[in-house]
């Protein structure tokens, strides 16, 4: 049953008293007040509070009762933190924050646990090598599908920062694969995943010297940076990421933007918006335009249109490739010859390309320009087919006519960016500079409305200064006209003020079955992390588990070679080498004394034996870094060098029992005999 629908059956005359009342209206004009659930009460809440009839009805549409599950989860990019969060819809409360680049203590994800710091190892760049990098810039989502849809199986998001790529399994909501995608240094909003989870693109955000990791001053910036764009093969059966079966497309040195995957009539195709193809390096103090100003000087950009299906045959053929960095290179040149690559002029710093559910309209942000773009697929197939073409971009691309592929421009406000559809025939357009969002219709082949199409239809104001917005199932082939959420840049005044850094601000808009105007439900404050992206998913498609099977390796997902039933626990010494094997149960480990000598290489394995839900334990050793969760069924390795002699008390990080604070124990390092020889030297 729907919550909501359940929250107004418990009080009809306070919704009946507002379908009449109308915000103008006070509370108090209610008028029955023989109903058990007693709308004098409400009235005098309200009064009390401050509501108006409005607010009332607001809190009604968001309201989740205690105890009663959301419909949707929200997937938010964390930027700059590095995590996702999971966020309930409609009630906007923050289910789990999931650590991906940035180590992060409760999951134990980085301090010592093998799960969090094999991923993390794994994700360090091998160019330039040695670098442990602690942080990445979470950006786009990109869920999992199945024939278009969301399912709930997995997720991937980029790190603007470094040019990486996190997967999370959504059967743990851990992250489990970071990779370093090879001859990409940063990547921004190329992050996309094709209907049937084939691939996850993600392209680069600025070029860089190719050879990737060699120098090159920016003055040669034509000659020797490029961009790329990466498609990275999904293992059909674990989620993870395998270069080796993955391919990349040289590019030429644009700043490659946002991106999408087609769809429907469009499958096999990916879209990458791109600015900056007057290839300015900014030199704002040896004589040159700041980038800013060096970037904003054609009327066009160009859309890159990709065929991927035929890549990826070009990639597979013998000789069409270039082995570089451990990724198959399809060199920009053989990519024009095979009639994988074609341009489309997008008017001046164009932002957001969004594909439409039928994936027949392709929809750009103007970003400095009041319009939408819309380019038509069919238009763009045909095109190509009768090679149109006006012309070549400086390496050769051809480039497509951009009358002759237009769909539309429907002018929707200053500053758009990101689009996103109903399902209904409406695109919805985010507008930094108005700080609104724009509704209109797409062509009418597709608006199931009745509307004319190409045509703004409705604008509401967010605060402020939007950056994307995410509809409920909204990148997929069923977007549900159900929630819009803006997630807007700045906040200003939204929040009691917490310093001069403020939260973000996401705003929950009812979208009205695509049929009404938009409405603003509720105000969100983000107070960790800058969420670039979100995507949508209804709750029930998502599986993920309550408790671990016993002895769950989470890497493998599968038994734990290490995993100890209770009784087995051991310690064995091999050298140098101690190997312990532990139980960890409400309340008390098992050894709860570990005696080794300075020096030695501990390899500690703790089985949680527990399979009761939520029974977790952790484990920190005081002086060591070391704090890991263990959750019930689980089985986690440390593998440590026990190089700081002394008595280390080790203790139970999870609240878990009435006697959770006995849960604790020792590690004795004995000091070395060097060490010995000179106590209190
Ligand atoms: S794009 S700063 Cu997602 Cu508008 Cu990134
Ligand atoms: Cu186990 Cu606290």
């Amino acid at each position: 049953m729907k919550p909501l629908r359940r929250a107004v059956r418990a009080f009809p005359v306070l919704v009946a008293a507002l379908l009449v009342a109308g915000a103008s209206v006070s509370c108090s004009s209610s008028s029955n007040k023989s109903s058990s659930t007693g709308s004098g009460d409400l009235d005098t809440i309200a009064k009390e509070r401050g509501l108006t009839p409005e607010d009332m009805k607001h809190a009604l549409q968001q309201f989740v009762p205690p105890g009663k599950h959301d419909d949707y989860v929200m997937f938010a990019s964390g930027g700059h933190a590095g995590q996702v969060l999971a966020i309930g819809m409609p009630s906007m409360r923050i289910l789990k924050e999931i650590a991906v680049f940035t180590p992060e203590p409760w999951q134990g994800f980085g301090y010592g646990a093998d799960w969090g710091d094999k991923a993390l190892k794994d994700g360090n760049p091998a160019i330039p090598a040695g670098t442990d990098l602690t942080w990445g810039d979470t950006h786009h989502p990109a869920l999992s599908e199945t024939n278009g849809d969301y399912d709930g199986r997995w997720l991937y998001i980029n790190d603007r920062a470094n040019g990486r790529v996190g997967f999370v399994d959504l059967k743990d909501f851990r992250t489990k694969q970071i990779v370093a995608v090879p001859n990409i240094q940063t990547s921004h909003g190329g992050m996309f995943i094709t209907p049937n989870s084939d691939y996850v693109h993600v392209s680069s955000a600025f070029p860089e010297p190719w050879p990737p990791g060699s120098y090159a001053d920016v003055k040669d910036y034509k000659e020797k940076f490029r961009g790329a764009s990466a498609w990275l093969k999904i293992d059909p059966a674990t989620g993870r990421m395998d270069l080796s079966q993955s391919f990349e497309i040289e590019l030429p040195p644009y700043n490659q933007d946002l991106a999408d995957a087609g769809k429907l009539v469009s499958d096999g195709w990916g879209f990458i918006g791109s600015f900056n193809t007057e290839m300015a390096t900014g030199g704002n103090m040896e004589g040159g335009k700041s980038l800013e100003a060096g970037a904003s000087l054609n009327n066009f950009d160009y859309l890159h249109a990709i065929n991927w299906k035929k890549a990826a045959e070009v990639a597979k053929a013998a000789g069409k490739t270039e082995e570089m960095n451990g990724i198959k290179v399809i060199r920009l040149k053989t990519a024009i010859d095979e009639g994988l690559i074609y341009m489309i002029p997008e008017p001046k710093s164009p932002h957001g390309a969004d594909v439409d559910p039928s994936g027949r309209y392709i929809v750009v942000g103007g970003k400095l320009d009041p319009h939408v773009t819309i380019f038509d697929f069919n238009k763009i197939q045909a095109a190509i087919g009768k090679k149109d073409y006006e012309g070549t971009d400086p390496f050769g691309i051809p480039i497509l006519k951009f009358e002759s592929v237009l769909a539309a421009q429907v002018e929707v406000g200053a500053g758009p960016l990101h689009t996103q559809f109903d399902g209904m025939g409406h695109g919805y357009t985010s507008m930094f500079l108005a700080s609104a969002v724009a509704k209109f219709t797409l062509g009418d082949d597709v608006v199931k409305t009745g509307e004319k199409p190409f045509t703004l239809v409705d604008t509401i104001k967010v605060n402020y200064n939007i950056g994307h917005l995410a509809i409920t199932e909204g990148d997929t082939e069923h977007p549900e006209p159900k929630y819009l959420v803006a997630l807007n840049k700045w906040s200003i005044d939204r929040f009691l003020t917490v310093g001069p850094l403020h939260p973000q601000n996401f705003q929950l808009i009812d979208l009205k079955g695509g049929n009404g105007p938009m409405e603003l439900i509720a105000d969100m404050p983000i107070g960790m992390a800058e969420p670039h992206y979100t995507q949508i998913i209804k709750a029930d498609k998502l599986k993920a588990l309550d408790v671990y099977p016993a002895d769950t390796d989470s890497i493998t997902m599968a038994p734990s070679k290490d995993a100890i039933k209770f009784g087995d626990e051991k310690v064995v010494r091999n050298g140098s080498e101690v190997e312990i094997w532990m139980t960890a149960q409400r309340s008390h480990f098992t050894p709860d004394i570990i005696r080794v000598k300075q020096g030695d290489h501990v390899k500690l394995h703790i089985t949680n034996i527990e399979q009761t839900k939520d029974a977790t334990h952790g484990f920190a050793i005081a002086d060591y870094n070391i704090q890991a969760s263990l959750e019930p069924g689980e089985v986690t390795n440390f593998d440590f060098v026990a190089d700081k002699p002394g008595s280390y008390d080790f203790y139970c990080t999870e609240f878990c029992s009435a006697l959770h604070l006995e849960m604790a124990g020792w590690l004795l390092v004995e000091p070395a005999a060097s060490a010995v020889a000179a106590p209190g030297g």
